[in-house]
């Protein structure tokens, strides 16, 4: 059994979309990060970081392995059912590329556009500097999605990391409308089953007012 250490948010919805997408059994384990719960010794042992997500295989083959970093388990569990990262040469480069792109990039950019509009009313410059900078990245995604259908040719790990950053494109003030490729992209994996299954991960645990926003992108 795969254990998920999980509060609804772009972050931890790259492992429950890729657990659906694997047909993975796996088990949700609340961390209140709006409680501070991220910072208790007994979550701070599995992740010394104090973020979700985090994951333990207790069955792992040679005994339980403890994870954390949204791109570490990705890759993880891609390498443990060999789905949706190339086995190697170029596709594989291109995924392994998008994937950090994703978590060193978009992800720090776009949080700190979420942090400046949500708890830091005066910090205009702050959310000036992270709004342009998200555009940017916006535009690098519209033009490698004007070459290929996905980021690394076919489905994989690094769509699922910047897919679950574009839902909240409302919040970064971007309209897909300006971007035809990356709005192509985003619908057609909106539409698949497991990304459908593995956003709706433990939604109950997030406030209300949240709710609107994780179920639709739209901002209040
Ligand atoms: N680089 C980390 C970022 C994880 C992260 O920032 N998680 C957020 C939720 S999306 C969190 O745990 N926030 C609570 C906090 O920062 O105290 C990853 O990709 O896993």
């Amino acid at each position: 059994m795969l254990d998920l250490y999980y509060f609804p948010s772009p972050n931890t919805w790259k492992v429950s979309i890729m657990l659906e997408e694997c047909g993975l059994p796996y088990r949700v384990i609340p961390v209140d990060i709006m409680k501070g719960q991220q910072a208790d010794p007994g979550f701070l042992a599995v992740n010394p970081n104090g973020k979700v997500p985090a994951m333990v295989d207790a069955d792992a083959p040679g005994g339980p392995i403890t994870l954390f970093e949204s791109g570490a388990i990705l890759l993880y569990l891609a390498e443990k059912t060999g789905r949706l990262v190339p086995p190697s040469g170029a596709a594989w480069a291109l995924t392994l590329s998008w994937l950090f792109w994703q978590v060193s990039g978009l992800g720090p950019a776009a949080g700190q556009v979420h942090h400046f509009r949500s708890a830091a009313a005066g910090s205009e410059s702050a959310l000036a500097r992270f709004l342009a900078e998200s555009a940017r990245l916006y535009r690098v995604l519209d033009a490698q999605l004007a070459r290929s259908e996905f980021l690394a040719r076919e489905y994989s790990i690094a769509d699922i990391a910047c897919w679950c950053w574009v839902w909240f494109h409302n919040m970064h003030r971007q309209s897909l409308s300006e971007f035809p490729h990356l709005d192509r992209w985003f619908a057609t994996i909106r539409a698949r089953p497991a990304v459908i299954r593995g956003r709706k991960v433990g939604l109950e645990l997030a406030p209300s007012e949240f709710h609107r926003l994780l179920e639709t992108g739209e901002v209040q």
